[in-house]
C-alpha cells in the first residue's frame, strides 16, 4: 500500500539538523521550511549565504494546517513571516531577502543589464531545467524517461553555456546558482534510478555542478539520504500526491 506523502520524517536530519538547532531563538524573520524541499532549499540557502538572522519552523506542508494556511493559503513551503506579514514562493522570497536586507551580502549584481541577465537565466531554469527534472523522475516508461532526460539535457546545456566561471556570473554566487543548486544536489537519485549522466550535459555542466553542490550553503543545508530517498521513492514510482506530482501527471505548469 502506498505511504500517504503527508508521513515523512518530521525533522531535519544530518548537517541541516545542527543549523536548525542554531535557529531557534526569536527573530525578525521567521523562516516556515519543509527540510526535504528542493524549492525551500532555495531559500535556506539565501539566508545562509547573506547571513541574516532567522527562526527555523518545521512545517509539513501535506498536512495543510490552519497556521499555515493562513500564512500561505497555496499551502506550499518555504514560506516566511517577516515582521509579522507573510510572503511564499522561493524565488519571490529569494528577491525579497535581497531587497529587505541591503547590507547583506548580495546574491544579485548590481548592474541592472547583470540583474536582467541573471533573471531571464532564473525563468529558463523555472520554465525548463526544473519540470525536465521532476519529468524524468515521475517518468515510468523507459521511452518518457529517455525523452525527459534528453530535454534535461538540453535546458541543462544552455543553461551552462552561460556560466562564466566558478559560478553563473562568475566568481560572486548569484540567484541563478541558488535557484538550481538544489536540484543539482540531489542529481545522484535521477543518476541511480534514471540513468542521468551529468557528463552528457557537457559544456562544462559537471564541473559547474560539482562546485553548487559542494557550496557551504548548500551542503549545511542537505539532509541525510536515507531519509530523502523515502521521498523520492514515492515520485520515482509515480505514486506522489503533491502538488508538484499531480501538475506534471496532468501536463499542468508546476504550482
Ligand atoms: N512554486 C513553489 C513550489 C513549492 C512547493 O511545491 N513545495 C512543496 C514541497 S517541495 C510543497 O509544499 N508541497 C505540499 C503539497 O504539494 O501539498 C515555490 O517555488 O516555492
Amino acid at each position: 500500500m502506498a505511504i500517504p506523502d503527508e508521513n515523512i520524517h518530521p525533522t531535519a536530519t544530518g548537517n541541516a539538523a545542527k543549523v536548525v538547532a542554531e535557529h531557534q531563538a526569536k527573530q525578525d524573520l521567521v523562516f516556515y521550511s519543509g527540510w526535504f524541499c528542493p524549492f525551500n532549499q532555495r531559500v535556506w540557502i539565501s539566508l545562509e549565504e547573506k547571513g541574516i538572522p532567522y527562526q527555523y519552523k518545521e512545517v509539513n506542508p501535506y498536512k495543510k494546517e490552519k497556521h499555515f494556511l493562513d500564512i500561505n493559503p497555496k499551502g506550499l513551503v518555504p514560506a516566511i513571516e517577516y515582521q509579522g506579514k507573510a510572503l511564499y514562493e522561493s524565488l519571490v522570497l529569494c528577491e525579497f531577502l535581497e531587497e529587505a536586507y541591503p547590507n547583506y551580502e548580495p546574491l544579485l549584481p548590481v548592474d541592472p543589464f547583470e540583474r536582467a541577465h541573471v533573471r531571464l537565466w532564473i525563468d529558463h531554469t523555472s520554465k525548463t531545467i526544473i519540470p525536465s527534472w521532476h519529468r524524468i523522475l515521475q517518468a515510468q516508461s523507459v521511452e518518457q524517461q529517455d525523452a525527459a532526460r534528453q530535454e534535461l539535457y538540453e535546458a541543462q546545456r544552455k543553461l551552462a553555456q552561460q556560466v562564466k566561471g566558478p559560478y553563473f556570473t562568475g566568481k560572486e554566487f548569484s540567484l541563478v546558482d541558488v535557484a538550481n543548486a538544489p536540484w543539482v544536489a540531489r542529481e545522484y537519485i535521477l543518476a541511480e534510478h534514471r540513468g542521468y549522466d551529468r557528463a552528457q550535459v557537457g559544456d562544462g555542466w559537471s564541473e559547474y555542478a560539482e562546485r553548487l553542490a559542494t557550496r557551504e550553503s548548500v551542503i549545511k543545508t542537505t539532509n541525510d539520504k536515507d531519509k530523502l530517498q523515502v521521498i523520492y521513492d514515492r515520485y520515482l514510482r509515480d505514486e506522489a500526491q503533491s502538488e508538484v506530482a499531480k501538475a506534471l501527471r496532468a501536463g499542468r505548469p508546476l504550482p
